[in-house]
């Protein structure tokens, strides 16, 4: 028989950090919404979940690198919505907050989950935000218990 670790997609006792930007609110709130939604779901209470505010998505991983180095949350969720404008702002925006939560994630102590959408256009995330392709907040939920789980088996 092999050794074979797998995630349970509970919220558990854990607590879920989840840092969202302000800039774009009409579609991180929808991504918040979702994200707290499927924490409920699957069993979150409202003392499980704290919110952080941010001005952009920059500052993301301002904040989540502090959450994430308390030790005392089950993972952090990241979410901010970057639309591509008329100069190249967005690639450095989504750069910079790639490279910062992937660095959280090197340092590995606690989990930072990716979600940021980077779209082109508004149509592209009003998509992603609770229309036609699901909602990214939720999937990201989805993703922070799986691995949370996953890492305290480790
Ligand atoms: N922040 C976002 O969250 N989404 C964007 O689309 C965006 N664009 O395109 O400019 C954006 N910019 C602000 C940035 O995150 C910082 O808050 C700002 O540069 C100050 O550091």
């Amino acid at each position: 028989m092999v050794g074979e670790i797998k995630g349970q997609i509970t919220a558990g006792k854990g607590k879920y950090a989840i840092v969202v930007s302000r800039f774009n609110e009409f579609i991180t709130s929808k991504l918040l919404g979702g994200a707290i939604d499927c924490l409920q779901r699957h069993g979150a209470s409202d003392e499980q979940i704290q919110l952080v505010w941010v001005p952009g998505t920059c500052e993301i991983t301002i904040a989540a690198k502090k959450l994430a180095d308390s030790g005392k949350y089950a993972a952090v969720l990241c979410l901010g919505a970057v639309i591509r404008g008329q100069t190249s702002h967005y690639d450095y925006v989504c750069q910079q907050v790639t490279r910062g939560i992937a660095q959280i994630n090197y340092e590995g102590k606690t989990p930072a989950v990716f979600g940021v959408l980077t779209c082109e256009t508004i149509e592209q995330a009003v998509e992603r935000a609770g229309t036609k392709r699901g909602n990214a907040g939720s999937d990201a939920a989805m993703t922070a218990m799986e691995i949370a789980d996953v890492i305290g088996q480790l």
